[in-house]
């Protein structure tokens, strides 16, 4: 079994790769909720829904969340009744988060929608939320607490952020069988997402850091910030908020204990003997993954710096 830990975009197009160098039924998925929160009466997940969306072939490609030419009709509306309009979530989208929203309230966990959701949309990797507990993540900032989404997408992460709240390091808890699936893996992949907001709730459950650390398997991680930028999303503020480099050798040092090897993009070689002072394996290789053969590229080098043949 592979376990990928995942945050949004950048994690579900890696494992667009993954599942062409893995059978798919092999694959896990351990995905953030962190971003979840509650809009228009609905529960809003949207890692979850990117990573089940992609694998299922039906992302909007160019922005890697909603849905491939969604249309909006609905939110149209909802303006015009006086509902926030900020969060961009199409007819097709909103689907999701009613039919997620009814099956909470009738008692079902995030765990059971997450997989009634991914199997009706035919695919076939395991998706498991972090937790099935709320586990909100709150970005601190000079205005005020917010919400990740709201930092993110309404305040268009403007704000200067002071500090990261994750609720994940308090009361939730791992949802049924995520422990179990980084314990008995053939190999765990962090997926390159935002190590803050988006595997730092994951890192951030009770158990996760000493199970990743006493699981037999490889665990290798693939750096989501390439030559000091990230590719999407506002990783770098949040990293030099918390007090990371914000660089492959940051991300490097933030992991070092979990890790057994790291791939870095060719543009950050130089830093590849001071990651390999850490004690970890270091791939340097293309990591921008522009079509299917990039990511299928960078699944295969992540998993043979574990030792296993994708
Ligand atoms: N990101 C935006 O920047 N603007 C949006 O309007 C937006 C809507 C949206 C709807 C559904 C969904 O699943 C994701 C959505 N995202 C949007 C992406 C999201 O804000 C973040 O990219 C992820 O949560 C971070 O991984």
């Amino acid at each position: 079994m592979i376990v990928v830990l995942a945050g949004g975009v950048g994690a579900a197009r890696f494992l667009e790769g993954v599942v062409q160098v893995a059978p798919p039924a092999t694959v896990t998925a351990i995905v953030n909720t962190g971003d979840d929160f509650e809009l228009h009466g609905l529960t809003i997940a949207p890692d979850l829904d990117i990573v089940t969306c992609t694998l299922a072939g039906v992302i909007d490609p160019l922005q890697g969340w909603g849905i491939a030419e969604d249309t909006t009709a609905c939110l149209e509306w909802l303006g015009r009744l006086g509902g926030p309009t900020w969060f961009k979530l199409g007819d097709r989208d909103l689907a999701l988060h009613i039919r997620r929203t009814a099956l909470l309230r009738a008692g079902h966990t995030l765990s059971s929608v997450a997989d009634a959701f991914r199997r009706a949309l035919g695919v076939a990797v395991r998706i498991l939320p972090m937790s099935d507990d709320p586990a909100p993540t709150h970005i601190l900032t000079d205005a005020g607490e917010f919400h990740f989404e709201e930092y993110l997408v309404r305040r268009r992460a403007q704000d200067s952020v002071r500090g990261v709240r994750l609720h994940a390091a308090g009361a939730a808890a791992p949802a049924p069988g995520v422990l179990e699936a980084i314990a008995g893996a053939t190999a765990v992949l962090i997926a390159p997402s935002n190590p803050v907001v988006s595997v730092g709730p994951i890192l951030a459950l009770p158990g996760l850091r000493e199970t990743l650390r006493a699981t037999p398997a490889p665990v290798v991680a693939v750096s989501p910030i390439v030559g000091g930028a990230a590719i999407k999303g506002p990783a770098v503020p949040l990293m030099r908020a918390v007090g990371m480099e914000a660089s492959a050798l940051g991300v490097a040092r933030a992991y070092a204990d979990l890790l057994d090897g790291i791939v870095i993009d060719a543009v950050d070689a130089d830093l590849a003997p001071a990651i390999e002072a850490l004690g970890l394996r270091v791939a340097v290789t293309d990591t921008i993954m522009r079509g299917p053969r990039e990511k299928a590229h960078l699944a295969r080098v992540a998993l043979a710096l574990g030792g296993v043949n994708g």
